[in-house]
């Protein structure tokens, strides 16, 4: 049987397990990349391992997500990344450099290769032909240290494309549409491959912005193949010598196939607050806008930001919103400069941010209450921005462009005679861009060599402080359900981000009073005061963000287990990672047969481990006693690692 090219780099990396849909593998990985948030936990971990210097083809520490820098914290973790980086043989990308993905495929990916990053946007690398996954930072350090990254292996699926973008439609409606079909769980065990003669017309940048969004599919990852168009990219970004070509086979197997058919395809918006809730622009059109911002690491390239000035061009922007630009990286950047499109911008009334995540992870430019923003990104959820009542809708760059204009939701693919406003196409030809990119990789600081690297200092900070102590698995757990929350529970609600909370991303004990705050402020004290007890979840518990914070502060709480419907992949590992058992309703209606505050007992849970299963006693309020089967949906290797009391025991132990 032919293979799918994911299947074909797996082959290639594969050091255990079977290519058995659903059974553990385990992967030799190329490339690992991290970013501030999660990776000073990640360096922390990889420090207690002992390991002197990374073990990978490349590793490199991105700093683009806690760039505000208000109080000493945000500095102090750079410092520490920045030294532990060149001591260990990690190359270094400074604040100001980048949005870590944006720069990864500029400068690193390369076609046929693995990459695991602590950011779970990290299969925007599909589009240049990578196995790229998002990943916990244990997982990440375990990898640097030149330990094997472990999956279930993932099923496929395919999305054909045909025809060819029209006019003011957008790379980013095509992963709105996918959205639309497959929904945030759609994608949840799958890998999705991207083919059929619609690839062709795609670029780089285009491709990118939709593996990078696959994140919201919750798939494992996205892949494109590697085709001319991935060698002409590389060939302007100067290292022709990276690519080679990647293709599935003829008859390759799919377990599922959809369809995407580019010259029907119409500007879309995810509407609030899920990426999946998908409606046409045009439904639309007529909603006062009060903030557009462009950037993020789904839509920060040249060509995004060309789109957009060329759009404003000679134009400004309506009284009612504030429009914000963030270039993806210092290569785009100083091509926009170079080219005109920057000045186009700042005419038009944009307010420029650095090239960093910003807006996107609630840094900054948060709306006015009850605001609408429209955020070329690729997460809406509750809260985010950080205006809880804040209204995001997801837009291509198009949309964003032709809204600021307008002031309204526009559709930037209809005739424009229509409204009020004129609203010109997109025309990057109005630029003079040269053929190759700008190459200037002084934001980029290679590691000591290994000499100078033996007696480098690693700098932390008072704000850095260890990881929460993890434990061996209890055997009884009798404790109660300190939480019941409903399908859908994102790393945002239980360890929200934003500028007030990010710059304690190495600091668990200061974290934990934030925990689930957004959807019960009381949470973290109730958890404190009774010292242990287990969460109850609905459907794909613990979907978006990477972070193993979701995982690590409700450990520092005493959660001691987390039983759901169903979980999201990355939030599943760094639970068990963290030494949290998760657990799965044999039956999902049993979820309805627990409350908040209900006594629980599983006793016998290590024998439980060996038969996947254990029994929940569940004591009411009124001593009304249910039992609820539960399954572990558990590797082998995550079973011990439970039992050693973590990764980093389990590692250290073997
Ligand atoms: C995000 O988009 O939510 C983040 C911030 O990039 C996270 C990482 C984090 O939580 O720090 C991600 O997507 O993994
Ligand atoms: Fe940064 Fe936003 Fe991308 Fe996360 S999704 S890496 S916060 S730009």
């Amino acid at each position: 049987m032919g293979k799918t090219i994911a299947q074909k780099i797996i082959a290639e990396h594969l050091v255990s397990g079977e290519m058995v849909k659903g059974s553990e593998i385990g992967l030799r990985i190329d490339q690992t990349l991290t970013q501030d948030a999660t990776g000073t936990m990640a360096y922390l971990e990889f420090e207690s391992m002992g390991i002197p210097r990374v073990r990978t083809e490349r590793s490199v520490a991105y700093i683009d997500h806690n760039t505000l820098q208000s109080g000493f914290m945000n500095a102090d973790d750079h410092r520490y990344i920045q030294t532990v980086a060149a001591k260990h043989g990690v190359y270094y990308s400074r604040p100001g450099n980048g949005i870590c993905h944006q720069v990864h495929y500029e400068r690193f990916g390369i076609p046929g290769k693995t990459l695991i990053g602590s950011d779970s946007h990290t299969p925007t690398g599909g589009g240049i032909g990578m196995l790229a996954i998002g990943a916990g930072g244990m997982d990440v350090a375990v990898a640097m240290g030149g330990g094997a990254y472990y999956i279930p292996m993932p099923g496929m699926i395919k999305v054909e494309l045909t025809g060819r973008l029209q006019p003011g439609v957008s790379a980013k409606d095509v992963i709105l549409e996918v959205l639309r079909q497959l929904s945030v769980k759609g994608g949840v065990g799958y890998i999705v491959e991207y083919g059929g003669p619609g690839v062709d017309a795609l670029s780089v940048p285009e491709r990118c912005t939709i593996t990078n969004m696959g994140a919201e599919l919750g798939a494992t990852t996205s892949v494109f193949p590697s085709d001319e168009r991935t060698r002409g990219f590389l060939e302007a970004q100067g290292r022709a010598d990276d690519w080679k070509a990647l293709a599935s086979d003829a008859d390759a197997e799919y377990d599922k196939v959809i369809h995407v058919d580019l010259d029907l395809l119409k500007p879309l918006a995810a509407c609030p607050h899920s990426p999946d809730n998908v409606r046409p622009v045009s439904e639309l059109s007529g909603t006062k806008v009060d903030q557009v911002c462009i950037g993020s690491c789904t839509n920060s390239s040249l060509t995004d930001m060309l789109k957009a000035a060329s759009m404003l061009k000679g134009r400004k922007i309506a009284d009612n919103v504030s429009l914000s630009v963030s270039p993806g990286s210092r290569q785009v950047f100083s091509m926009m400069a170079e080219c005109g499109a920057l000045t186009d911008l700042i005419d038009a009334g944009a307010r420029i941010l650095e090239c960093a995540c910003g807006p996107c992870i609630g840094m900054g430019f948060s709306p006015g209450s009850g605001g609408v923003s429209l955020r070329t990104f690729n997460r809406n959820f509750l809260g985010r921005s950080g205006t809880k009542d804040g209204q995001v809708y997801l837009v291509s760059p198009e949309t964003a462009a032709a809204s600021a204009l307008t002031g309204f939701f526009t559709d930037p693919a209809a005739d424009s005679t229509a409204s009020a406003i004129s609203v010109p196409a997109p025309d990057i030809s109005v630029y003079d861009v040269p053929e190759n990119f700008r190459i200037n990789d002084s934001g980029i600081i290679p590691p000591l060599d290994e000499a100078d690297a033996a007696d480098a200092e690693v700098v932390k900070g008072p704000n850095i402080k260890p990881f929460p102590e993890t434990h061996p698995l209890d055997h009884v757990i009798d404790t109660s359900v300190l939480l019941k929350v409903g399908d859908n529970i994102t790393t945002d609600h239980i360890m929200p981000a934003g500028s007030r909370i990010l710059p304690y991303r190495s600091n668990i004990p200061h974290l934990s009073q934030y925990c689930f705050e957004v959807v019960d402020p009381e949470f973290a004290e109730r958890a404190k005061a009774a010292g242990s007890g287990i969460i109850v979840g609905g459907q794909n518990y613990g979907q978006g963000s990477s972070r193993e914070h979701a995982a690590l502060v409700p450990l520092a709480l005493g959660i001691k287990a987390v039983a759901a419907v169903s979980f999201a992949r990355i939030h599943a590992a760094n639970l068990v990672n963290a030494g949290i058992l998760p657990l799965v309703f044999e039956n999902p209606a049993d979820y309805e047969k627990v409350q908040q505050g209900d006594h629980i007992n599983i006793s016998g849970v290590h024998n439980g481990l060996s038969e996947s299963r254990v029994v929940m006693k569940v004591t009411d309020d009124s001593g009304n006693v249910t039992e609820i089967p539960l399954v572990m949906q558990l590797a082998e290797r995550q079973k011990e690692i439970l039992l050693a009391g973590g990764l980093l025991k389990y590692t250290v132990s073997r």
